[in-house]
């Protein structure tokens, strides 16, 4: 019998990518969504009919329970979360019960239906924030910079409780940054993309941004979701650092993007207060060593490739 997958939040970036991976080695796929009055399944329209959707909401812990009896999950993926770091200051609450709670209502509901499914959390280096070593590890402690790092923070440490305390096989994967052409258009890398393309075309003549000096280790997410494959095939649960070793400044991207299409980015960049944040990350890079060793997980994509195919994607989608 084919195995059986769960995944909360399939209409995102990752829970695209991840649906895509999944039904090519044969699972049956349960895609959670929550009811909007417009369908949010752009980046899943591909698969419509080959996932079997739940209707579920990571604020109600009875659609949950209820998910888990018509999905009887081999593996549950929580993908589901308010991702989007800026929004967490704006409402930090909302943030708190989705990003935070959210979990502990996902793992209740596995440990009350399936308690011998395997969990995924998707924890992130947002935890690391104001970082305490160079680069971070599993074991790097974490001081975490906004409401949605902090959520993310219990989030793992309640995934590694729920491990000890009950047996259930959960593992944190905390990922660094990925991107790709799926990625939502508020954040900076797509914004960038989007950017060049629209200036590029004659449709934009500006783009205004917050802090380009920030550095993270940006990944490709369709590499990324393969490492959460992986950790859940292990005999034992463990939680695993995922990114590339390497690291880049919001200017370097600017300069890849804008250089791809012929443009100088200090001609069009305009700083812009609006996108500032009230503390910042500034500068992340991950030690993928265990991951390397146990998972056997490499990356495939590298920044520069990464870059040129987010802007070819979204000259190709503006008509260029
Ligand atoms: P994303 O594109 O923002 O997708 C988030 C998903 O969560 C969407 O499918 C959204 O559904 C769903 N969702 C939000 N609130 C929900 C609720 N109350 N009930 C049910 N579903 C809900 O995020 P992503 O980039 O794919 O990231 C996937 C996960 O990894 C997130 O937990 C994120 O925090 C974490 N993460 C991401 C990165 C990264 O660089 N991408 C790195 C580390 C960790 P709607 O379509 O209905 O809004
Ligand atoms: O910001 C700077 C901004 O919003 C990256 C999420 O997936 O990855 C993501 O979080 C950097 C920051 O991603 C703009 O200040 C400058 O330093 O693309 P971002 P993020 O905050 O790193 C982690 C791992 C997650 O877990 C999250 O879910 O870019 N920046 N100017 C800007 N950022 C945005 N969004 N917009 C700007 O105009």
């Amino acid at each position: 019998m084919a195995p059986r997958a769960l995944i909360t939040g399939i209409t995102g970036q990752d829970g695209s990518y991840l649906a895509d991976f999944l039904l090519d080695k044969g699972y049956e796929v349960f895609g959670m969504v929550r009811r909007s009055s417009t369908e949010t399944f752009g980046r899943i329209d591909h698969l419509l009919d080959r996932i079997t959707f739940i209707q579920a909401d990571l604020l109600d812990q009875a659609s949950l329970v209820q998910a888990m009896e018509e999905a009887r999950p081999d593996e549950i993926y929580n993908l589901a979360a308010q991702s989007f770091v800026p929004t967490s200051w704006r409402q930090p609450v909302l943030t708190g019960e989705f990003t935070a709670l959210g979990v502990t209502r996902m793992l209740d509901a596995m440990r009350q239906v399936v308690p011998e499914a395997k969990f995924y959390q998707a924890s992130s280096s947002e935890m690391f924030g104001k970082v305490r070593e160079v680069p971070q590890t599993e074991l790097t402690p974490f001081h975490p910079r906004s409401p949605y790092a902090v959520a993310k923070t219990y989030g793992h440490h309640l995934t590694v409780n729920y491990r000890e305390s009950y047996g259930l096989f959960a593992v944190s994967g905390i990922l660094f940054n990925h991107e790709s052409p799926r990625r939502g258009h508020e954040f900076v890398t797509r914004k960038i993309s989007d950017g060049v393309a629209r200036i590029k075309l004659g449709l934009a003549k500006e783009l205004r941004l917050g802090n380009i000096d920030s550095q993270r280790d940006w990944g490709y997410a369709g590499d990324y979701v393969r490492a959460m494959y992986l950790m859940l095939q292990q005999d034992k649960p463990d939680d695993f650092v995922i990114a590339t070793g390497r690291t880049h400044s919001v200017r370097d991207f600017l300069e890849i993007a804008f250089g791809h299409v012929g443009l100088n980015y200090e001609d069009y960049v305009k700083k812009d207060p609006r996108f500032m944040r009230p503390a910042e990350v500034d500068q992340l890079i991950g030690d993928s060593g265990k991951a390397h060793k146990a998972l056997g997980w490499q990356p495939t994509v590298d920044f520069e490739e990464l870059v040129v195919m987010m802007v070819d994607h979204d000259l190709a989608l503006l008509g260029g």
